[in-house]
């Protein structure tokens, strides 16, 4: 016997795509087989007879491997409005296996689109319907990006200023991965910025229902979320290691040093007369050699910091070498690093560079 109806998860979503798309997302295999999992997996097969009585059944896998599979019966399939269908886990990987659950999905015509409305009932606890609802929410991320002729952009928004480094390290990922997404252009400590990121930095993303703040953290989600484009975390614990050593060195020291109190004051210039602050300036001159003659060591021979391929930690580095080099002690504080000047010129000729460095994402 299944415990009683207590617990449930419900969603709304628009979807700029007519409902009969939307509805044959899913209910055809072939479809289903593309989008049905939360971001990061993959599904593995797919099996789905939508008539009243007919089962489905649905095999997942995570990036490490773990598989999941799912399936149940159809109750209620109304093409284009409604669609009921239970939900069972199966195997021993899941804590639920063998508990039926219940999804009933509404499909109402709205503005052109589809306003998708989704009930999820029958959990044991709410800690179970809490991990559905987040699972759901970045599943139907994958619906939305499939049938909303924008892609990835119908999901994915960017919050940033194009000037900022940091903005453009997060471009510079979503360009490696080959991401469409949307550019929301917003000044740090902005209510739209605040609304996501309680420090108020940028930049910030939203995924959909789903938001995001921290450049690694944000980078991370890119790179495990989505399949496409290279690996910007290394595999081995070594060369992983050595990314997030760089990243954690950007964050502590070089932005700080580099951009905050050299490349800003001149952009921003707050000191007498409206000119730069020179104190500041010449105090983070004084710091700089040091710090890029350690990362000139890093790079030694390689065009990249860990693992002999770029990472997440070449794009940190390059946009904030990119701003000093414009400065005016720059150029001859770069002819000091050989392998570095070297290793930028390799990463300038990457279309992840070149598309970021115009003022429009
Ligand atoms: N640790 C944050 C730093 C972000 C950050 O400092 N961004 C700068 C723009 S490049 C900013 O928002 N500055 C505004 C401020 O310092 O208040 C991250 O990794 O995203």
């Amino acid at each position: 016997m299944n415990a009683p109806d207590r617990f449930e998860l419900q969603q709304t979503r628009f979807i700029r795509a007519p409902r009969e798309q939307v509805f044959d997302a899913f209910t055809e295999e072939a479809l289903l087989r593309q989008w049905h999992c939360p971001r990061g997996m993959r599904v593995l097969h797919c099996r789905a007879e939508a008539r009243a009585g007919g089962e489905w059944q649905l095999g997942m896998v995570a990036r490490d491997g773990t598989r999941l599979a799912v399936g149940g019966a159809y109750r209620e399939v109304s093409r284009p409005q409604r669609l009921v269908y239970t939900w069972a886990w199966q195997g021993e990987n899941s804590p639920m296996a063998g508990l039926q659950t219940l999804v009933e999905v509404d499909f109402v015509a709205r503005d052109g689109g589809t306003e998708l409305r989704l009930r999820h009932s029958g959990f044991p606890a709410p800690a179970a319907s809490e991990a559905h609802a987040v699972g759901w929410r970045s599943t139907l991320n994958r619906l939305v990006d499939q049938v909303d002729e924008r892609g990835s952009a119908a999901t994915l928004t960017l919050l940033g200023d194009v000037r900022s480094s940091y903005t453009r390290t997060v471009r510079m990922a979503l360009a490696e991965k080959s991401l469409a997404y949307s550019f929301q252009p917003c000044a740090p400590h902005s209510p739209q910025v605040l609304a996501l990121h309680p420090f108020g930095r940028i930049p910030a993303l939203r995924d959909g229902e789903t938001t995001l703040f921290e450049t690694s953290a944000i980078v991370r989600y890119l790179d495990e979320a989505f399949g496409a484009g290279p690996l910007l975390l290394p595999g081995s614990p070594l060369a992983r290691a050595h990314c997030e050593q760089w990243v954690s060195a950007v964050n502590a020291y070089l932005y700080d040093t580099m951009v905050r109190r050299y490349v800003l004051p001149y952009l921003f210039p707050q000191g007498p007369d409206g000119q730069p602050d020179r104190g500041v300036i010449d105090g983070a001159l004084r710091d700089m050699p040091a710090q890029l003659a350690a990362l000139d060591r890093a790079y030694g021979s390689s065009d990249w910091l860990a693992g002999g391929a770029l990472s997440m930690a070449d794009l940190f580095v390059a946009p904030i070498l990119a701003g000093v080099e414009r400065m005016p002690e720059g150029p001859s504080l770069l002819a000091a690093v050989p392998n570095l000047r070297r290793a930028q010129a390799t990463l300038r000729r990457r279309d992840s560079f070149m598309q970021t460095e115009g003022t429009t994402p």
